[in-house]
């Protein structure tokens, strides 16, 4: 092992502990440079891990499959570990803190046998931007270093701007020790999912993640760092960490607002971060496509920092149509996980746009036809893209003191109910809407349509701490500062389906036309109409200019379905319920105002 490039006694003495417990074969000090992350590519082109795509076609690209086992987050297998299963809350796991522990190191005993322990200095945030937090991942897998080094500021940057001050230690594994004489298998990680373990301690800020190689479970500034770890450190200290976009919307007249907009996982976040608006001479600037840290700023305004430094997207569905700025992000030195391979070294997927190739490989290594009756690509198939290379990224996107926040929209996939936008009358109410938000699936297989699972915030797999005290976090805001600078909060719905099932919005680049409005309620001058949900445009308030929906799909999108909302609202009641004595009163009086409304409707 060559000398440490640090002299901070706690990471020295950290790294020295999991070293010894883990055994791996070699150390290796991450500096984050070039020459480090192509030695990388080229040592996994050479296992089978990446396949190098033509460099005519995709440059400084690669492929990698996983194991067919690992393939996206595992929320079962993820843990709080606060002291207490009461401040852990209804909607995580749990197990008490100590005998987690003990079963950690148990397993990481010997875990990386064979590898090479890399050690990832890492800073979530702009580095030297007050709101930064530096983490440190130790990890076995080359595939996690090359993709933190896009998703993260990583290296010697980020350890410098560490010095001899703290940092949120982060342990993975991929949980497959290697045997001498033993060749490496080009995705090793544990395929047995009862032993993958993705763990959070609160109390002590620290993530161990056990078995899987695959994007959240892996990549720990992500969804363990800057969302559940974050979440604790912003309600212990006064601010935000949220599963939500940032976009800047600029009019015409050169008025500029940003949107911080939160739906859960696959909801749409990174189409609308980087969205092309249908309407003439409006832009759309991106900030960030998945997680926003919000402060109070000395103006008492809100602000928002994207802590990513890339794109962790949605492969299949994103074409030229739907997202003609992530198509042009993903030209270069990008990574693709679990999409197909061309003959031709290109890579594809499903609604990728234009004809599918006639051959292909599929995201398993098998030879793939179309019509064949398997998909080429897996359908959380990702790409990893630095952020810098999307055409829009917007000016201010690495300020260190964030983008002002003009408002907050929640949303998810509602076939029904819920109109096409709404607007909160105040922030309690906002709050409701938030902690109301859900998406909605069909689950063919069991015979029954259109489950609702509740998501308040999009947070339900990221809060790191009980979900009635999150909600009561976010009450708590509007006396923290002048309520005249909160941002305005809406509810949007760009999945809502006609009886026969099609979509009523075409939804993508015209959702430009409903940002419009929200700028417009922003600025005073959007016309509204008050119904028992909330303010939704009159008739006359969206531009629909050149747009083409039927009159009496756009009554559809924009009624008040006032049955609906009173199912809505006793759904929304059971699941206060299951939050006990942890939701804030003041959702219950929300609530109770909605029905009260809707009951004189
Ligand atoms: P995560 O990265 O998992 O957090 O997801 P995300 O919220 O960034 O979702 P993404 O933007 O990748 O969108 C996921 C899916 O939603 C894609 O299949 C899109 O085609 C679809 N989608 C996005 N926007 C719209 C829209 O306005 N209308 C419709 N009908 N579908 C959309
Ligand atoms: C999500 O699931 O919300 C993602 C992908 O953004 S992952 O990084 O795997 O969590
Ligand atoms: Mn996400």
């Amino acid at each position: 092992m060559t000398a440490p490039p640090t002299t901070n006694k706690k990471l020295i003495a950290w790294v020295n502990d999991i070293a010894a417990l883990a055994t791996p074969a070699s150390v290796h000090w991450c500096d984050g440079s070039d020459k480090e992350y192509h030695a990388l590519c080229d040592l996994m082109v050479s296992h089978g891990t990446f396949t190098r795509l033509n460099e005519k076609l995709r440059p400084g690209c690669y492929l990698a499959r996983s194991h067919a086992s690992d393939v996206a987050r595992v929320e079962d297998r993820t843990y709080i570990c606060a002291k207490s299963k009461e401040e852990a809350g209804p909607t995580n796991n749990w197990t008490e803190p100590t005998e987690m522990r003990a079963k950690l190191r148990a397993m990481f005993k010997g875990c990386m046998k064979g590898r090479t322990l890399y050690v990832i200095p890492f800073s979530m945030g702009p580095i030297g931007s007050p709101v930064a937090k530096i983490g440190v991942e130790i990890t076995d897998s080359p595939y996690v270093v090359v993709n933190m080094r896009i998703m993260t500021r990583m290296g010697a940057a980020a350890l410098n701007a560490l010095g001899d001050g703290d940092f949120i230690p982060c342990v993975h594994s991929v949980g497959a020790p290697l045997e001498p004489g033993r060749q490496d298998a080009p995705w090793p990680c544990e395929p047995d999912p009862a032993k993958k373990y993705i763990v959070h301690f609160p109390d002590t800020r620290e993530i161990w993640s056990y078995g899987s190689g695959y994007g959240g479970n892996a990549l720990l500034g992500k969804k363990c760092l800057a969302l559940r770890i974050a979440s604790v450190a912003a309600r212990a200290e006064g601010w935000l960490a949220e599963h939500m976009l940032i976009l800047a919307l600029t009019s015409p007249k050169g008025e500029k607002h940003y949107i911080c907009a939160a739906f859960p996982s696959a909801c749409g976040k990174t189409n609308l971060a980087m969205m092309q608006p249908a309407l003439p001479g409006w832009t759309v600037r991106c900030v960030g496509d998945d997680i926003a840290w919000i402060r109070i700023g000395a103006d008492g305004r809100l602000y928002a920092v994207n802590p990513e430094h890339g794109f962790f997207g949605v492969a299949p569905g994103t074409s030229a149509q739907s997202n003609f700025n992530a198509m042009e992000t993903i030209r270069r030195n990008t990574i693709f996980t679990n999409v197909a391979l061309t003959p031709e070294g290109d890579v594809w997927w499903e609604d990728m746009g234009g004809p599918a190739p006639a051959k292909a490989i599929d995201w398993e290594g098998n030879e793939w036809t179309p019509g064949c009756g398997r998909k080429a690509a897996h359908p959380n198939a990702r790409f990893t893209a630095p952020a810098a290379q999307c055409p829009v990224i917007d000016p201010e996107w690495e300020s260190p003191e964030g983008v002002p926040v003009s408002a907050f929209l929640f949303g998810g996939r509602r076939p029904g109910t819920i109109p096409l936008v709404s607007e909160a009358f105040s922030w309690e109410h906002g709050v409701f809407m938030g902690s109301a938000a859900g998406s909605e699936t069909t689950t063919a297989a069991l015979g029954k349509a259109g489950v609702l699972r509740r998501d308040p915030f999009a947070m339900l797999p990221f809060c790191g701490y009980h979900m009635g005290d999150y909600l009561a976090h976010w009450i708590s805001i509007a006396s923290r500062t002048d309520r005249a600078k909160l941002p305005k909060v809406f509810f949007v719905n760009w999945f809502r389906k006609s009886t026969e099932g099609k979509w009523l919005w075409p939804g993508y680049g015209d959702n430009s036309r409903v940002l419009k409005w929200i700028c417009e309620r922003v600025a005073g001058t959007g016309k509204a109409v008050k119904t028992p949900i909330g303010n939704l445009p009159t008739p006359d308030a969206l531009d629909l200019s050149g747009l083409d929906v039927s009159e009496e799909d756009m009554r559809q999108l924009l009624a008040i379905d006032v049955e609906g909302w009173k199912r809505e609202a006793d759904n929304i009641g059971s699941y206060y319920d299951t939050l006990g004595s942890h939701l804030p009163a003041a959702l219950r009086a929300e609530l109770e105002q909605l029905r009260q409304r809707l009951a004189t409707a």
